[in-house]
């Protein structure tokens, strides 16, 4: 080990843990156990259920929780506090380099985190093979996606760091850089074939492109067959960490309960997948709001 690599996996002690830190550069996903409490996801099921009765999900498109259709942000202080929750914080400021570094020179950080919301995604399935049914999802959630050369970006080299692409993962003298990170908060459990988050390991470290015939998982025919794309069960409470950059996708929904899945995307301060950023005056209604969700609310480049 290098003595950068030393002083950096020292100073985020409280981020990553050596196995965690292990398993995200190797495998490009963490999964985090029992991260939500029960009464956590009690409430926040509840205020689910609120949430439905109050904006019917679209029918079609697999994301719901930002826009028209019903911004999870005012669902209740519950899903404000996923902006910033105590054991996914840290995890993130490992991920995304440690504490922000001082722009001015004067040794005090000009941000309170080193990153940002760029997006949110709710699922709610609950019909099964739902998605293979549905023409869109079985062109978009079904098709593995991510990396610099993912679906819609073809042309692009993996893990592709240019203009427009915030979905990459690098490390520098052992600190990590990443672009898109998605945070999955499982508010049901979900089963390792039965549908839900799938990757393939690894693959944010790819050096060559995914085939055209291994990309769309409604087409292959038998999952069981399919050795190197793993699904990644999870129970109610748990959270799943991963980098963009890596290659993943949704397998079709075929168990009976319904899907109840929260994805918190973050982006480093720099740079934004969406087109959208969220204006924070737009919560600053709630006497809830704290400076920190304040700061990850800003849009890229804020303060810094
Ligand atoms: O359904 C999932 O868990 C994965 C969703 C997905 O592909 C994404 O968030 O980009």
């Amino acid at each position: 080990m290098t003595s950068s690599t030393a002083r950096a996996t020292q100073e985020s002690q409280a981020g990553l843990d050596d196995r965690q830190r292990y398993l995200f550069d190797t495998r490009g996903y963490i999964v985090i156990r029992g991260c939500l409490s029960a009464s956590e996801v009690e409430e926040l099921n509840r205020l689910f259920t609120e949430a439905e009765a109050a904006h019917p999900p679209p029918t079609e498109g697999h994301g719901w929780g930002m826009g028209p259709s019903g911004n999870a942000l005012h669902w209740g202080k519950p899903f404000r506090d996923l902006l910033d929750h105590p054991k996914v914080s840290p995890v993130l400021q490992d991920m995304y380099g440690g504490p922000p570094a001082s722009a001015d020179g004067d040794g005090q950080p000009d941000r309170e985190v080193s990153f940002r919301i760029d997006h949110i995604n709710v699922h709610n399935w609950c019909r099964p093979s739902f998605i293979v049914q549905h023409p869109q999802y079985a062109a978009d959630a079904c098709t593995l996606h991510g990396g610099g050369n993912s679906g819609g970006t073809p042309d692009l080299p993996p893990n592709n760091e240019s203009a427009g692409n915030n979905q990459f993962f690098r490390v520098d003298e052992g600190r990590f850089s990443n672009g898109l990170i998605s945070v999955v908060f499982e508010l049901e459990d979900t089963t390792a074939n039965g549908g839900g988050f799938c990757c393939v390991p690894g693959s944010h470290k790819q050096n060559f492109p995914l085939p055209q015939d291994m990309r769309r998982v409604a087409d292959l025919p038998d999952l069981a067959d399919e050795e190197w794309l793993q699904g990644v069960p999870a129970e109610a409470g748990d959270c799943i960490v991963f980098t963009e950059a890596l290659i993943h996708s949704t397998l079709p929904w075929r168990v009976q309960t319904r899907r109840r899945t929260l994805f918190y995307k973050f982006s480093q301060l720099g740079g934004s997948h969406s087109k959208r950023y969220y204006n924070v005056e737009d919560y600053e209604q709630y006497p809830d709001l704290t400076d920190r969700q304040r700061a990850i609310l800003a849009p890229p480049d804020a303060g810094a």
